[in-house]
């Protein structure tokens, strides 16, 4: 079987980063050679692109900046990491891609999708995941684990409930229009119960 490219997709406080580490391993155990990897990020170019995205203090940033250093930080991932592994024959487990963009920078921040469509295009080929792991709950739920966390907040965690309920309803809709490759996930359940709905999902990709 052909190597796959799987994203994981979902709000603040979805559960993205617990759920990496069960999905890690249980393709692993199933004998996957797997790159795992995220966004923005994943190269040493597009960790410090991350830093600059993050940094709670850049809050005047235009939004076409973000759009472009999104990108650019994308751009350059799927060059140095995602194509080179897939073409060795390895899995990609990506922390985002660009169903992201389209949900914060489109739906959150209001950007023409065809905008975003078009860089999509000139950057990435026609690339895109096979699988796209959508963790969804209600933004108020994401935002208390959030809290719970005790960590510092980043400069899209300073954000409202209101912009966070744009990104998941665009995320929603991507995932109506495309829904063999965009999976949903009921994130609002326990750890458990999200185990056994990632394992359906994965289990005949085996
Ligand atoms: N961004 C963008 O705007 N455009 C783009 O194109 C891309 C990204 C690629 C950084 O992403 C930001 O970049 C992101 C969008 C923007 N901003 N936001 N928001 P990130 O993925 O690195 O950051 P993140 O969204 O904050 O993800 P995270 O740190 O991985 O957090 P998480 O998904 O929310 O997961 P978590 O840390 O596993 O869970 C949060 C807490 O809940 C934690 O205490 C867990 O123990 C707890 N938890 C997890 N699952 C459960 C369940 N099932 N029950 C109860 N408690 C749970």
């Amino acid at each position: 079987m052909k190597s796959l490219f799987i994203s994981i997709e979902g709000i603040e406080g979805a559960g993205k980063s617990t759920q990496l580490a069960f999905i890690q391993r249980y393709l692993s155990e199933n004998g996957k050679q797997l790159k795992v990897t995220r966004e923005p990020g994943g190269t040493e170019l597009g960790e410090a692109i991350r830093t600059l995205l993050l940094t709670p203090t850049e809050t005047g940033m235009a939004v076409d900046t973000e759009l472009l250093l999104m990108f650019s930080a994308r751009a350059e991932h799927v060059a140095q990491v995602i194509k080179p592994a897939l073409e060795r024959g390895e899995w990609v487990l990506s922390d985002r891609f660009t169903d992201a963009t389209f949900a914060y920078q489109g739906g959150g921040r209001g950007i023409e999708q065809q905008r975003i469509n078009e860089l999509a295009q000139w950057t990435l080929n026609g690339l895109q995941p096979d699988l796209t792991l959508l963790f969804d709950l209600p933004v108020e739920l994401g935002q208390q684990r959030v809290l719970s966390r005790n960590q510092g907040v980043d400069r899209f965690e300073q954000e409202k409930v209101d912009f966070f309920q744009k990104v998941r309803n665009c995320y929603l809709e991507r995932a109506e229009k495309e829904p063999q490759r965009i999976k949903i996930i009921d994130a609002s359940q326990s750890i458990a119960e999200i185990e056994h709905q990632l394992t359906r999902i994965l289990q005949p990709l085996l």
